[in-house]
C-alpha cells in the first residue's frame, strides 16, 4: 500500500531545529523556529506555569475523560483575556483545541460544513501551515499581497481591494497581531476599515490569534478582535496559548465562535463538538488545566502578565537595537512580535548558514528572540555581507 506514496517535503520551519542542533560551531545563531528565547538563549517554562503545574500535580485526583470540549473552566477563563469588556455573551461558542493549529483546522472544517463553496482570502506571505490546513478541507483559497518587502510594511491597498472583492459567505483569514512571518500588523485605524468592509460585504472573519501579549500588551493586541466583532454578526477566532503561556509542546489552544444569536451559537457548538470528536475526540488536558489555574488566580495571573511583559520588552529592545546598529534594519522597529522577513534569497540564506552559522528558513524569516546583545552585531555583519 505504501508504494503509492510520494516523499513529502519537511516542514520548512521545523527542519531548521535539527540543522542548527547538528552544527558544532560555538558562535552559531538560531533565528529559525518561532519560540521565545531569553537573553541567554533559553525558552523557559513561565514562573507562574511552574507553580500552576505543581498545584495541578498536587490537587488533580483523576485523569478521567473530560469530553470533546476539554477544560471548560479554561475556555471560560480565557474569554475576558480575548474579548475584554466586549464579550458577546450567549452568542459565543467554542472549545479547547490541540493548539492554535487544531483551532484553525476545526474552524476550516466548520466553514466547509456550513458553506462548502466559501472562498478563504488570505494575505501572503503567511504562516506556511495556513494553506495546507485550508486545503485539507477543500475550501478555495484566494491569495493577496499583505506585505511589501521593500518598505517592510503592510500593503493596505491590496488588503482593501481583496476584501472588497469578497462576497457574502466568503471568509477572511486575518492574523490579529505579531504577523507571522513579517511582523507587519494592521493599525487600529486599518482594523476599523477592515471591520467596516467585512460587515458591509458579509464576509466571515477567521481571526488567528497566536501571539496575544507579545506585541504591545494583552488588551492592545486583541484590538483587532474587538473592533471586528463590533461590525460583524459572526466570526471565528483560532487562539493559541502556546507562545503567551510558553506551552508549545503541550498543544494548548481554543476555538471561539461568535454567532448571530444564542440559538445559532448552540447549533454551531454542536457542530464543532461533532467535528472534534471525529478528529481527536478530546484535546490533551495538561496545558489547558495549568493555564486555567493561572487565569483564575489573581496572584498567578499578575505574575504571568509580568513575565509576558518582560518577554515583550526584550523583543522590542532587540528590534530597536537592530535599527541602532544599522539603519537598514530601522523598519523592523515598527513591526511587532518575534518575526520579520528579510529580503534574502534562498541562496543568501544558504550562505548565512554555511559561512556564518546563522540559521533561518529559506523564506528569510528571522525570529528576533533568537538575537541577544551578545550576538546581534555578528548577525547584522553576516546579513550585510551576503546582501
Ligand atoms: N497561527 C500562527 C500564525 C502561528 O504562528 C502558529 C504557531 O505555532 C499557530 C497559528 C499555531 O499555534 P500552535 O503551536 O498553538 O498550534
Ligand atoms: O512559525 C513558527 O515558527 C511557529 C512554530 O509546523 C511552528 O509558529 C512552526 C511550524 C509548525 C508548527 C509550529
Amino acid at each position: 500500500i505504501f508504494d503509492a506514496l510520494a516523499l513529502q517535503p519537511a516542514d520548512p520551519l521545523l527542519s531548521v531545529i535539527g540543522a542548527f542542533r547538528a552544527d558544532p560551531r560555538p558562535n552559531k545563531i538560531d533565528v529559525g523556529v518561532g519560540v521565545f528565547r531569553t537573553e541567554t538563549g533559553e525558552t523557559p517554562v513561565f514562573r507562574a506555569m511552574k507553580t500552576a503545574e505543581r498545584r495541578l500535580l498536587e490537587t488533580q485526583d483523576t485523569k478521567a475523560y473530560l469530553g470533546p470540549e476539554g477544560d471548560i473552566g479554561f475556555f471560560q477563563a480565557l474569554r475576558p483575556v480575548v474579548f475584554g469588556a466586549a464579550d458577546p455573551g450567549e452568542r459565543v461558542f467554542g472549545l479547547q483545541t490541540p493548539g492554535g493549529t487544531g483551532a484553525l483546522r476545526l474552524a476550516a472544517e466548520l466553514i466547509a460544513q456550513a458553506r462548502p463553496g466559501a472562498r478563504v482570502f488570505l494575505g501572503t506571505p503567511t504562516w506556511p501551515n495556513h494553506p495546507p490546513i485550508l486545503k485539507k478541507t477543500g475550501l478555495e483559497q484566494v491569495a493577496y499581497r499583505h506585505f511589501d518587502a521593500e518598505t517592510q510594511a503592510v500593503c493596505f491597498d491590496d488588503v482593501v481591494a481583496a476584501l472588497e472583492s469578497a462576497g457574502a459567505g466568503d471568509v477572511a483569514l486575518l492574523q490579529v497581531c505579531c504577523h507571522n512571518p513579517t511582523g507587519a500588523d494592521f493599525t487600529v485605524e486599518q482594523w476599523h476599515e477592515i471591520a467596516r468592509i467585512l460587515g458591509r460585504r458579509g464576509v466571515l472573519p477567521l481571526l488567528d490569534l497566536a501571539y496575544q501579549g507579545l506585541a504591545e500588551g494583552l488588551d492592545a493586541d486583541a484590538a483587532g478582535v474587538r473592533i471586528v466583532l463590533d461590525q460583524v454578526p459572526a466570526a471565528l477566532i483560532a487562539y493559541s496559548c502556546d507562545k503567551n503561556f510558553g506551552l508549545y509542546r503541550e498543544r494548548t489552544g481554543a476555538l471561539f465562535g461568535i454567532a448571530a444569536s444564542g440559538e445559532r451559537a448552540r447549533i454551531a457548538h454542536s457542530n464543532v463538538l461533532a467535528l472534534a470528536r471525529a478528529a481527536w475526540s478530546m484535546p490533551p488536558d495538561h496545558g489547558a488545566a495549568a493555564a486555567r489555574i493561572i487565569l483564575v488566580s489573581p496572584e498567578l495571573s499578575a505574575d504571568w502578565r509580568a513575565e509576558l511583559a518582560e518577554m515583550r520588552d526584550r523583543i522590542v529592545s532587540m528590534r530597536e537595537l537592530l535599527g541602532t546598529i544599522d539603519p537598514a534594519f530601522a523598519p523592523l522597529a515598527r513591526q511587532h512580535g518575534m518575526f520579520s522577513t528579510l529580503p534574502l534569497s534562498p541562496e543568501q540564506v544558504r550562505r548565512l548558514r554555511e559561512e556564518f552559522a546563522v540559521y533561518m528558513p529559506n523564506s528569510g524569516r528571522i525570529n528576533i528572540a533568537g538575537l541577544t546583545r551578545g550576538n546581534v552585531e555578528a548577525f547584522v555583519r553576516a546579513v550585510k555581507s551576503v546582501l
